[in-house]
Formats: C-alpha cells, sequence, structure tokens
C-alpha cells in the first residue's frame, strides 16, 4: 500500500501530507511565510533539550525566532529513528526506482515554494534573493532531481577472476548503502550544502541525521516539512539544530552512525576527522576551506576579466568556499584592471536582500563581520595597500564594503589566510616565468579551485595540468553544475560533492563469490 502511494504521490495524484509543529509565521517579501523551529526526528517536529536559540535576520540585526535545539540525548533518539528506518522500515522495502520517484516527487515540492525557501534563505542568510532564488534554491532543486535520477542507476560489476578447476569461479560485486549517515554544514548556502549532501546519500540508500549552521537553520526545517509532503517514511530524514561543540560532535562521535559527511572550516574539519577516528572510525568526507588563485593573463579580454574577477570574489558578499582568494593580474595590465575594477565595484547597490535592486546584501553573522574587519586592519598592518572598502557600513545589519587590497606579497596574512568575505587581495606577475606563477599560486595548504584568464590555450592548459585544485575554470569562475564533481586537493578536504562520483561518498562495495 505504502509503494502505491508513493508512486501516486510522484505523480502528483494523493493529497499532500500536512504535519503539525509548531508554527512559525510572518510576513517578507510580500508573501506569507509559515515554517517550523523545533528539531524533525523520526517524522515529527519535537522540542529539543537544548537551549533554544535565537536566528538573527542580518539586515536589521531583529530575531526571527527561536529555534530548538538537541543535546546529545536527542541526536541519540534521532540516529536511532535513523537506524529503524534504514534496517526495518519502509524505506528499506522499497524499489530503487521507488525511491528515486519520492526524491523527484521532493524536488517538485521544492519547486512549488522555491519563492518561500528563498525568502526564508534571504531573511536569515543575508543572500540577496534574486541570487537565493537562482541558486541557494534553484541549485538545490537541480541536485534533488539529479541524484533521483541515479537512483536505480546504482550498479556493480562482473569481475573475471581465476577458475578453480575443475569447478569455475564467479565474482560480482554490490553497490551497498553505508546506513545511518551524519551531515554537517555550514551557513554560506544553507539549503544547497545541505541538498549537495543529502540528495547523494538518500539516493544511495541511506539514512540521515543531519546538522545545519546555528546561524542558519531554518530553510533546512522547512525542508524536512516538505520531505513529510513528498511521503518520506519516518526516520529516513532527520534534522538537528544545535550548535558544532554539543550537537554536531554527538554525531560524529556516535557509534551507530557509520559515515559523516562535512563541509566547513579545515580547523574543524580535522577535529571532525579525530572525532570519527576515534568512536568508531566512520568513512569521512570533507569539503573544506580555500585560497583559491585566479590568474589573469594581459590577453585575456579586459572588460570580461573585471567582470569575471569581480564575481569571482564578491558572489554570494564573498561567502563562497571556492570565492578567489588570491588575484594575480599580468604586471602589464594590473594598473589599468585595478583602476576598473574599482570603478565597477563603486557601483555595487548595497542593501536589503529583499530589494530586487541590490546586488550586495549583509554578511551572515555578527561574528563574521567582526572576523573581516580584522583581517583588513591586519592587511593594513602589514603594508597592504588597501585601495577600496574595508568598512562596516553605517546602518544596522552586518553590512561590509565590498574591499580591494593591492600590493600584496605572497608572506602577507591577508595572501594566505581565507577571508570568506569580500575582500580582493591583488597580486603582480610576470608571464616570462610561468612557473615560478604556477609555484606562487600552489604555495598554499589549500587546494580547492582555480581560474586562470587568457585567450592563448596552451597557456590555459598548462596551468589547468600544474595547478593543484580540486576545480579549474577557465575564462570563467563560480561555473558549478550539479553534474561535475566537486571537492578539493590538500588541506581543502577529500571525497567529492554532486556527479557521480559523490555516490560512492554514500557507498560500501560488496564482493560476491560463487564456485559453480
Ligand atoms: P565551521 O566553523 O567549520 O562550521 C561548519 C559546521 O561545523 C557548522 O555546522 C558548525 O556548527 C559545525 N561544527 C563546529 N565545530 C564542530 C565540532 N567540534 N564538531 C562537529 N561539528 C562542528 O565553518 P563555518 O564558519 O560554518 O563555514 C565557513 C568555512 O566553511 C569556510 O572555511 C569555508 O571555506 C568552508 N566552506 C567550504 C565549502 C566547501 S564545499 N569546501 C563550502 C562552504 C563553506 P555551528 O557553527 O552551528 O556551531
Amino acid at each position: 500500500e505504502f509503494v502505491n502511494t508513493v508512486v501516486l504521490a510522484a505523480r502528483g495524484i494523493s493529497a499532500a501530507k500536512e504535519i503539525k509543529y509548531d508554527t512559525v509565521e510572518m510576513q517578507a517579501n510580500n508573501m506569507d511565510l509559515k515554517f517550523p523551529k523545533q528539531l524533525f526526528i523520526n517524522g515529527e517536529f519535537v522540542n529539543g533539550s537544548g537551549r533554544p536559540l535565537n536566528t538573527i535576520n542580518p539586515h536589521d540585526e531583529s530575531v526571527i525566532c527561536s529555534v530548538e535545539t538537541a543535546t546529545a540525548e536527542d541526536v541519540d533518539k534521532a540516529v536511532k529513528a535513523a537506524k529503524k528506518a534504514f534496517e526495518e522500515g519502509e524505506w528499506s522495502k522499497i524499489s530503487a526506482r521507488e525511491r528515486g520517484a519520492l526524491l523527484f516527487k521532493l524536488a517538485d515540492l521544492m519547486e512549488e515554494h522555491k519563492e518561500e525557501l528563498a525568502t526564508i534563505e534571504s531573511i536569515d542568510s543575508g543572500a540577496v534573493y534574486t541570487l537565493a532564488l537562482k541558486t541557494h534554491i534553484g541549485m538545490s532543486i537541480e541536485t534533488w532531481r539529479y541524484f533521483a535520477g541515479w537512483c536505480d542507476k546504482i550498479q556493480g560489476s562482473t569481475i573475471p577472476i581465476s577458475h578453480a578447476r575443475p569447478n569455475r569461479n564467479l565474482t560480482f560485486t554490490r553497490k551497498e548503502p553505508i546506513g545511518v549517515c551524519g551531515l554537517v554544514t555550514p551557513w554560506n548556502y544553507p539549503l544547497m550544502m545541505l541538498s549537495w549532501k543529502m540528495a547523494a546519500c538518500l539516493a544511495a540508500g541511506n539514512t540521515v541525521v543531519m546538522k545545519p549552521a546555528q546561524a542558519s537553520p531554518l530553510t533546512a526545517l522547512k525542508f524536512a516539512e516538505l520531505t513529510v509532503r513528498a511521503g518520506f517514511p519516518p526516520g529516513v530524514v532527520n534534522i538537528v539544530p544545535g550548535n558544532g561543540t554539543e550537537t554536531g560532535n554527538a554525531i560524529c562521535e556516535h557509534p551507530l552512525i557509520r559515515k559523516l559527511g562535512f563541509t566547513g572550516s579545515t580547523q574543524i574539519g580535522q577535529t571532525i576527522m579525530r572525532s570519527c577516528a576515534n568512536s568508531n572510525l566512520k568513512k569521512v568526507s570533507l569539503e573544506l576551506g580555500g585560497k583559491s588563485p585566479l590568474v589573469i593573463f594581459e590577453d585575456a579580454d579586459l572588460q570580461q576579466a573585471v567582470k569575471i574577477g569581480m564575481g569571482s570574489v564578491f558572489f554570494n558578499k564573498g561567502e563562497n568556499c571556492i570565492a578567489a582568494g588570491r588575484l594575480f593580474v599580468e604586471e602589464t595590465i594590473h594598473d589599468e584592471f585595478v583602476r576598473r575594477v574599482v570603478e565597477e565595484t563603486k557601483k555595487i547597490s548595497i542593501g536589503n536582500p529583499l530589494d530586487r535592486s541590490t546586488a550586495h546584501g549583509p554578511q551572515n553573522h555578527k561574528a563574521h563581520l567582526t572576523k573581516l574587519l580584522d583581517f583588513v586592519k591586519r592587511g593594513v598592518k602589514e603594508g597592504a595597500q588597501l585601495i577600496y572598502g574595508g568598512k562596516r557600513l553605517d546602518r544596522p545589519g552586518w553590512y561590509f564594503e565590498p574591499t580591494i587590497f593591492t600590493n600584496v606579497t605572497d608572506d602577507m596574512y591577508i595572501a594566505k589566510e581565507e577571508s570568506f568575505g569580500p575582500v580582493m587581495i591583488v597580486s603582480k606577475f610576470s608571464s616570462k616565468n610561468m612557473d615560478e606563477m604556477i609555484a606562487r599560486a600552489n604555495n598554499t595548504e589549500y587546494g580547492l579551485a582555480s581560474g586562470v584568464l587568457t585567450k592563448d590555450i596552451g597557456k590555459a592548459l598548462k596551468f589547468a595540468e600544474k595547478i593543484e585544485a580540486g576545480t579549474v575554470f577557465i575564462n570563467t569562475y563560480n561555473k558549478t553544475d550539479v553534474a561535475a564533481p566537486f571537492g578539493g586537493f590538500k588541506m581543502s578536504g577529500f571525497g567529492k560533492d554532486l556527479g557521480q562520483e559523490a555516490l560512492n561518498e554514500y557507498l560500501k562495495t560488496k564482493t560476491v563469490t560463487i564456485e559453480y
């Protein structure tokens, strides 16, 4: 009977299920918003035993609502529900194709609610509404559809092994879900980071306990509501807001969780990997920080270089893991490039992210703004030239000016450390010695992304070959797609999100050998 419900629901035939929760209702962006503020465990919204946390609107510093939080005890309940759902629930009985139908149905519901989701994301994280609609929510929906399509295409192989004469042998592999997975995500693209990991995780047949970042937990809770309406069985998806040190750590240490997917800073990634090793040697994938180089050669189209260069740094107010943390500009075009960038940066409209004319919203939360102000102070102190911005805006909210530094040398703090904000760091190079330039670009422990702008295909491909980064953009930047694997090298982590490769992060291979 359940299977019929799923198939009907997937075809949009059955009535949407409603679910009860303590509702936050408000008006914003000329629409009525309605979303939960409780933990989501075993298909129900429940209060947590932790201290509720206020989530703040970064535009005006107002409290949006108070969100329930999970203690280690609550996490344990969620994990046990996920384990039961994995081992005994409907989830374990339906076919891969029916699982795919559920994921498609969820994507359709997200699409139906995309304006509401984008508005919630905007007031909770400061993302500009138009960008939230296209990227934060739009790419999330695409991710669910992409992985929904994979559900019934996960297959093993048949492998020729030596015969055991006089008998014969047959060996085949099965790709199996791992079991209960834990996910811990950051605040910069709240729903998208959830989707990148959870869609692959569920497509592979696992169940999940997920902790959103405490700074921006609201779209994860609205998402939980939609999983109920899509018809996901209880316990398959569990969402437990809370802080990293208690709730996040309880997930990392839980002995019944077998895989942990994390996106966040390199420092916390190291802590998490240690907890996962010490508790029960969980399989781990880590998407961590970056300080991605963008190299601009003199033969690049200058107007395009200015546009791409600005986008590489200022996109989503710099709260972008692949943001270009350093721009290397060929010395012959450096001054003109900088002049044009400053001219264009002055035109960026900063303001309420819900206004359609706004291009640049407030930073995500107060501590982050403070960190950016310190970052600028350090840059000035060590002798880099602050040629634009660097200040907090004189208005309520966590507004910070797009900022540009030149005369940055490789040894400076601001050349080495990630700001995670709209801070452009410009250095010069000479293309007479390309190897030296590549060595400078590689002289970092990070290796998330990189970019090169040039008309010379030979230079571009040499760069793509030599650069130590998981992603290389040539004559473009920020062009990620759900079908293309995404993830870092070196201390930017390991294990891919997106693309077919992401499925492997949430599968295990079993080898079966038969003698006949
Ligand atoms: P983190 O401070 O590392 O936090 C990430 C998540 O981990 C949050 O949910 C946080 O919880 C939780 N956490 C903190 N301590 C923990 C612990 N001991 N055990 C378990 N969980 C813990 O990063 P952030 O400041 O949110 O995000 C910024 C960083 O993320 C940047 O470095 C950025 O580059 C990186 N990032 C990388 C990518 C990719 S794809 N590589 C994408 C986005 C962001 P609370 O914050 O709720 O306390």
